[in-house]
């Protein structure tokens, strides 16, 4: 299935410069499972998206073109996402657990010099290793501090480990909590100039996203995050992003409608 109903001509590969991946993969989550469902989920409600942006005044898919990719194992993203970036294209990979995302930046990385990741996430993702895993979900920020630097969003979860080490650091400073989110300015003065954005949809508080395995309450809305991507994709050259652990549930469409709305919003402000 293809990410919104759209014509042929502006899904094709050589014409698009989006190019969404979905990734399905889940090894190591911890509490609800379902993030392998994500993808297909977001795919099907991308269907019923409006394709105008009220808020744009265009319809981006045309700006731009958005290719939909066959779903691939975490194995071949590294090679796929290589590709993608190769021909001079935007990848989007949609999960799946949030454990791909180091795979994705050590790619980006190799592309573009001085690059540097914004993640929206209710968790700090630091720990070194979690259940004896260094590619557990819960250590994604860790291993992509090893390749980059990073701000981190929408913090509210983050164990008295995690917190010393990213104190002693100095990453402290660049992670900004929900509960007192300063400036987008802020965000936007400790990014470089290219960036890479990761989103794990619970960042969302979760009366908008309770579809997901690690809820926490406290979490932004949908203006919020739409504020922030928007001032981030006007002030900065995003190169890519991923959208993670949706793990939709059977008969509730509002998250899946949300987070394919999202996917197609940040597409928006990229394409103006
Ligand atoms: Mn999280």
């Amino acid at each position: 299935m293809k990410f919104l109903e759209i014509e042929p001509e502006y899904y094709n590969y050589q014409r698009s410069k989006f190019v969404v991946l979905p990734c399905p993969h889940e090894a190591t989550t911890s509490y609800g499972k379902g993030a392998k469902n994500g993808p297909a989920a977001i795919l099907k409600a991308s269907q019923h998206v409006e394709t105008f942006d009220e808020e744009l005044g265009f319809e981006p898919y045309r700006k731009r073109g958005i290719c939909t990719e066959k779903p691939i194992s975490v194995a071949r993203v590294k090679g796929q996402v290589a590709r993608i970036l190769k021909d001079g294209k935007t990848p989007i990979i949609i999960g799946g657990e949030h454990s791909i995302t180091p795979f994705v930046v050590q790619v980006m990385a190799e592309k573009y010099k001085d690059l540097s990741v914004l993640q929206l996430d209710a968790h700090a993702d630091l720990r070194d290793t979690y259940k004896g895993n260094k590619n557990n979900h819960a250590c994604v920020m860790r291993r992509v501090l090893e390749i980059c630097p990073a701000v981190q969003a929408g913090i509210r979860s983050i164990s008295a480990e995690e917190w010393e080490w990213a104190k002693q650091g100095g990453q402290l400073k660049k992670i900004h909590f929900a509960e007192k989110l300063e400036l987008v300015d802020k965000i936007e003065d400790q990014l470089s100039k290219n960036v890479y954005i990761t989103i794990d949809v619970d960042v969302f508080d979760p009366s908008v996203i309770p579809a997901t395995g690690t809820p926490e309450p406290g979490g932004f809305f949908w203006q919020e995050v739409l504020d922030i991507l928007k001032g981030v994709c006007a002030a900065k050259n995003v190169v890519g992003f991923d959208v993670v652990e949706l793990a939709p549930r059977r008969g509730e469409n509002a998250p899946d409608f949300t987070i394919a709305k999202l996917i197609y919003k940040l597409i928006g402000y990229l394409a103006a």
